[in-house]
């Protein structure tokens, strides 16, 4: 048997995979696994931050349900990495990292760089291993693959320590990955749970998080087709309900008082799909009701908030299949909520079309540049609130924000991810001004990449979420504001495009040239907050719960 060094049985087992990426910065540690990769059919993607390297990855799991890899050094670049494991961990993306280490066998240079990243990384994985023996690599990555990719996905860190890279072994065989199908619902839970659904006079179905995956979308959508009741959705859920718009009710983009609240409060059965409570909750359960059915591929975790009566778990698909099968033509009271849609949904657009800067007006023009099948990446930051009640998706995976982890810098790494992957569709990054200074470095791996992308900056020289707070909690003016490069200078120094949107009514224009002009367009945007107050606290404070339905 031909002798093969460690790095290169670890590039074979990642094609093996059908790895075709890895994002990352390297180390000297890594340099044997560089030259591997060099030699291999992948593809290094270099990223100028090791976080920025994770958010891409995690986004890659997020959106084919394949597993993105990642890579850096020992101690500074491996810890780089964590906000990206988190970020996968909470938002259920599978993804792959891998990082160096000082030998293992020997020891010249004492503790130089060493940090236990093994041990820093079990909180914010779902497996994190070290590789003691090269012979161990194809079982190693197996595993690791088959963990973050089973329900529910998340994170798996690898350390390859550099002798371990650099030694050699008998090849042992790798191991072919095969499908594995997930159990499907128990008949007895299916039925119940159907009974509870026709006895409902006003249900309500939710979709949540999970109900984004790439492998459930198609059932999901015919059964709500099939059942017709009106559906809402979390802010993660949006958009998995292709062709059953005029069943949209609404996204709770918060977690009470929201005019979908209005359909909420008078619900007596919600029927959850996919939830996941790592999201901020889409509503408050209470002793006093509704109802909840919590249909997942894993069992509800019981919360303060969230504490379902019956359960049906198993592979969406087919057990929502089976569900319908169950309820089609046997739900009289189906649409029983249906006739509050009309408002909910103008009370949500309303003021959209005024000639200001308004979150409204930004989110109902960024609407109409976007095709149905185009991705918007959202940062984390005030617009975020807005753009989840008020954009309205056609395809899941169309609005990728991050309402699990919540973390600033995000939005341009994924957005580059989603171009990466599907060069033909319109993608546009989202961020504030804040959110994008995070990982704004990013710019140069974009136009380094030659991608098409728009990058759309709201400028309020502020961390406006946080200073919203502030002012809704009687807090004082403080501690919130900032300066700001000057982005069109900032854009043009990485070789991109810069412009900015001096009156709302040029931003549609500005953002449809971006597009059509292709490259990195960086579009720099003021924003009016002065609507969070006036809507999300007054207008909403003013909108009284609902009373107690009759009968
Ligand atoms: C990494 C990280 N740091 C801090 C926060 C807390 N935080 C949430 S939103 C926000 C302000 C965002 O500012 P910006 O990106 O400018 O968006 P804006 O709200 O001003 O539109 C902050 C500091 C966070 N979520 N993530
Ligand atoms: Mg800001």
């Amino acid at each position: 048997m031909k002798p093969v060094k460690g790095s290169d049985l670890l590039v074979a087992a990642l094609e093996n995979e059908g790895v075709e990426r890895i994002f990352g910065i390297p180390g000297e540690e890594n340099l044997d696994v560089v030259e591997s990769i060099r030699r291999s059919s992948i593809e290094l993607v270099l990223t100028r931050h090791e976080q920025a390297a994770a958010f891409m990855a995690a986004t890659q799991g997020r959106l084919t349900g394949k597993p993105g890899v990642c890579i850096s050094t020992l101690g500074p670049g491996a810890l780089n990495l964590s906000t990206g494991a988190a970020y996968a961990l909470l938002g259920a993306m599978p993804m792959i990292m891998i990082t160096g280490q000082k030998g293992v066998l020997s020891s010249r240079q004492a503790r130089f760089q060493i940090v236990d990243i093994v041990a820093a990384m079990r909180p914010l994985t779902k497996l994190t291993r070290q590789v003691v023996s090269a012979t161990m690599i194809p079982t190693l990555v197996r595993e690791a693959f088959r963990v973050a990719t089973e329900e529910r996905p998340g994170p798996v860190h690898l350390e390859l320590p550099e002798d371990i890279a650099a030694a050699t072994c008998d090849a042992p065989p790798l191991i072919r990955p095969h499908a594995v199908e997930l159990p499907l619902a128990n008949p007895a839970a299916l039925d119940h749970a159907a009974a509870i659904i026709m006895q409902a006079k006003r249900p309500l179905l939710m979709l949540g998080a999970a109900a984004s995956r790439p492998r459930s979308t198609e059932e999901l959508a015919r059964f709500v087709l099939r059942t017709r009741i009106p559906y809402f959705t979390t802010q993660m859920g949006k958009g998995t309900v292709p062709g059953g718009t005029e069943l949209y009710m609404g996204t709770a983009a918060l977690s009470e008082r929201d005019y979908v609240h209005q359909a909420i409060e008078r619900a007596d059965l919600i029927v959850t799909i996919g939830h996941d409570t790592v999201e901020k909750p889409p509503f408050i359960m209470g002793a006093a009701g509704p109802q909840v059915i919590h249909i997942g591929y894993q069992s509800a975790t019981v919360e303060q908030v969230y504490f379902p009566q019956a359960e049906v778990i198993g592979e969406l698909g087919m057990s929502l299949r089976m569900l319908a099968d169950r309820l089609e033509g046997r739900l009289p009271h189906a649409q029983a909520l249906l006739p509050l849609r009309a408002s909910i949904l103008k009370s949500i657009a309303d003021r959209n079309d005024e000639d200001r800067f308004t979150p409204q007006r930004l989110v109902h023009d960024v609407r109409e540049v976007m095709p149905p099948d185009g991705i918007l990446a959202l940062d984390n930051g005030m617009y975020k609130i807005w753009f989840a009640r008020n954009y309205r998706t056609r395809m899941a995976n169309t609005l990728l924000l991050d309402n699990a982890l919540a973390t600033m810098g995000a939005g341009l790494p994924s957005a580059i991810m989603a171009a990466l992957l599907y060069p033909q569709r319109r993608i546009m990054a989202v961020c504030g001004d804040g959110g994008f200074m995070m990982n704004s470095q990013e710019l140069e791996t974009a136009v380094r990449l030659r991608l098409n992308l728009v990058v759309l900056v709201i400028e309020d020289r502020a961390y406006g979420m946080i200073r919203w707070k502030q002012a809704v909690d009687h807090f004082a003016d403080f501690g919130m504001t900032f300066d700001n490069p000057d982005f069109v200078r900032y854009a043009e120094a990485y070789g991109a495009h810069g412009s900015r949107v001096a009156s709302i009514g040029d931003l549609k224009g500005t953002l449809e040239r971006a597009f059509q002009a292709g490259g990195v367009q960086l579009v720099c945007v003021p924003i009016d907050y002065a609507e969070n107050e006036r809507v999300l606290v007054r207008e909403l404070r003013e909108r009284m719960p609902a009373a107690p339905p009759a009968g």
